[in-house]
Parts: structure tokens; C-alpha cells; sequence
């Protein structure tokens, strides 16, 4: 099969389908590229004095792991100078940070969460960058973060880079997923699929059991149908996966389906729930929905929410589209 790289795909989008201007497509490429550092420190791990925390905690109250760190200050180092971002937004900066003056501005903002799943470093399990890009407001005023606070329907690329077994970069601008394969002794991205699709129905969920006595009833409702499997309501046995690596957990639906619920629960009632919207919860959302997927905060649609916080929170529920249907509908019975 003749490899069509990453540069070559976003060429074409941009030539062919008019989807991406240029400014975009060098911001693809840059965040590519700063991936494939990201997984090269990553792959080191302990020869590469890597791991470990930081002894420093991020904005979420976090302990920050020394790859969490890293991974933020490659993409900040990555994106400042080329002219097409206004700002950047990072799970591990409190604040925005704005393209220093002595590089001109462009007219994106990025969003990340540089390293996912930091829990998962230290014992070499699938990890993960995520991304989002949104178009800074018109109007000439300096950048601020409230520019910042856009429904993810106003995303215009998002995508993640999975630090694997393969290191793998899924993306969409928008129309469909194309998912990117690291061939490591070229160096770059090629392209292994595209127009993935998420099967409607599925058979596997994963959620964190753990938290069982913490859910809301429909949530509880709708795992213990699963749970009953052949015998019960559903008819048909459920696998479950759970790898707290969202990357993982999302990756894994995107290939063969599946129902991944993070959902708000008692522990922290004032909390809407773990996983952040704008970096986190918005791109897996656009990626899902593009591959024929939904995603729902339990009740309502996650691109349809309207940020108010940079690092605000919100139940997650997304994959197959029936279950993600089925799991809503359950909250709007309560
Ligand atoms: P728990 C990783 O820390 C993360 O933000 C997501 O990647 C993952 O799905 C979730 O939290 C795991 O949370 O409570 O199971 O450790």
C-alpha cells in the first residue's frame, strides 16, 4: 500500500476539500511533531530519568508527574513561534499563555492536556496527548480567557496521540477520523485508516467499578442490566474495560466500539465530574461524534455545552450511540 503521510493527507484536505487553511495545517504538522517528541521521551521512560512526580501539583490539585511537565513545556516550545497561534490552554497551566510578543500572533487557540492518563506512567501502561483548536474571536483586542470559553460545536480540529504499543495520532477537522500510524524509521506519521466508524451497538463498557456506591441510580441502572447480561433486561452478556488512560479507553471505542462512562458521582457533589470539558471531554466528544459515535454529559449533548471556566469538569458519557442513548434516556426518566 503506498504510505500517504500526515503532511501529504493535510495537504490534500486543504487542496482537494478546501477543509483546512494553511495556518491549520502547519499547526497540525507542529503538534504532530511535538507528539513524536513526546512519545520518544516517553518510550525511555526510566533510562530517561523520566519518571516519577515533579514534587509540584497542577491547578487541578494534582501531583504533577515529571513527564507531565515535559510533555506541556515540548508543545508550548513546539507552537510559540510559528505565527499561527494567538494562545495556548494546558491541564497543567492555571493560565493561558499567551504568544510571547516577540513572535507574531495567529488566529488559533490550542488546548491540551499534554500527558493523559499520568497515573498510567510510572507503570508502563498506554498513555496520551490531547488536543483541541479553536479560532480566536474576531476583533482586534489582545487575547484572553475568556476567548477561551467556547462550545466544542466551535472546535475546528481536535484530535489525540495514543503512546502505545504503536504511537498513533487520531484526528479530525471535521470530516471523519483518520487515524496515523508513527513509522519510526521514517520518522513520521502514515496514514493507517480513515473514516473510522464506531459500531452502534456494542457489548463492552468501561467505567471505574470502584465507584459504585458513589452513582447516581440511572448509571447503577444501566450497569446492572449489563452486569445481569443474558438473563437480564439486555438480553446479552457485557465485557468491561477499564484502563484510566481516556486516550486508551476512547482509542479502544474508536476501533471496535464500546460505551465509556465517566459520570458525575456523591464523592464531590459540587463537582459536575472528573474529566475536564474544554481539553479533555470536548476533542473525544468531536472525535466520537465524527466517527458516528455520541456523547452526552448524561442529559445533554457535550458540544453543546457552554464552557464558563477554563478548567471546568463534566460527566462524561460517550461511544456507540444506542448505549450512549440508552444512558441518557435513564437520566431523563429519573
Ligand atoms: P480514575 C486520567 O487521570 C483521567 O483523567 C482519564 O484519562 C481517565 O479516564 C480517568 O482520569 C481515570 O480516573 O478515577 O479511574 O483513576
Amino acid at each position: 500500500m503506498n504510505k500517504i503521510s500526515l503532511t501529504r493527507y493535510l495537504v490534500e484536505q486543504q487542496r482537494d476539500h478546501g477543509q483546512i487553511p494553511a495556518q491549520l495545517r502547519l499547526l497540525l504538522e507542529v503538534v504532530a511533531r511535538a507528539c513524536k517528541s513526546i512519545s520518544q521521551a516517553v518510550n525511555k521512560g526510566a533510562l530517561g530519568g523520566v519518571l516519577g512526580t515533579a514534587g509540584s501539583e497542577n491547578v487541578q490539585g494534582e501531583v504533577q508527574k515529571k513527564l507531565d511537565i515535559i510533555a506541556n513545556e515540548v508543545l508550548i516550545e513546539a507552537n510559540e513561534w510559528g505565527g499561527h497561534l494567538a494562545a495556548m490552554a494546558s491541564e497543567e497551566m492555571d493560565g493561558i499563555y499567551v504568544v510571547p510578543n516577540r513572535y507574531p500572533q495567529g488566529e488559533y487557540l490550542l488546548l491540551f492536556d499534554p500527558l493523559d492518563g499520568s497515573s498510567n506512567i510510572d507503570v508502563n501502561v498506554s498513555i496520551g496527548t490531547i488536543f483541541s483548536v479553536l479560532k480566536k474571536p474576531e476583533g482586534g483586542s489582545a487575547v484572553e480567557e475568556k476567548d477561551f470559553l467556547q462550545a466544542g460545536h466551535k472546535q475546528v480540529a481536535a484530535g489525540y496521540c495514543i503512546y502505545g504499543p504503536q504511537t498513533t495520532l487520531v484526528l479530525t477537522v471535521g470530516k471523519g477520523v483518520a487515524m496515523f500510524t508513527l513509522d519510526r524509521e521514517q520518522g513520521s506519521f502514515v496514514l493507517t485508516q480513515e473514516n473510522v466508524q464506531i459500531p452502534p451497538d456494542t457489548q463492552e463498557f468501561a467505567i471505574n467499578m470502584s465507584n459504585m456506591r458513589h452513582w447516581d441510580e440511572p448509571v447503577r441502572r444501566y450497569i446492572d442490566e449489563c452486569l445481569q447480561g443474558k438473563q437480564g433486561p439486555r438480553g446479552k452478556d457485557f465485557n468491561m474495560r477499564w484502563i484510566a488512560s481516556m486516550v486508551a479507553d476512547v482509542h479502544r471505542i474508536l476501533t471496535r466500539g464500546g460505551l465509556f462512562m465517566y459520570p458525575w458521582d456523591k464523592r464531590e457533589p459540587n463537582k459536575a465530574g472528573k474529566l475536564r470539558l474544554m481539553y479533555e471531554a470536548n476533542p473525544m466528544s468531536w472525535l466520537v461524534e465524527q466517527a458516528g459515535g455520541a456523547a452526552t454529559n448524561a442529559r445533554q449533548r457535550i458540544l453543546d455545552l457552554q464552557p464558563s471556566q477554563l478548567h471546568e469538569r463534566v460527566s462524561v458519557v460517550l461511544g456507540s450511540r444506542h448505549e450512549v442513548e440508552r444512558v441518557t434516556a435513564y437520566h431523563a426518566q429519573q
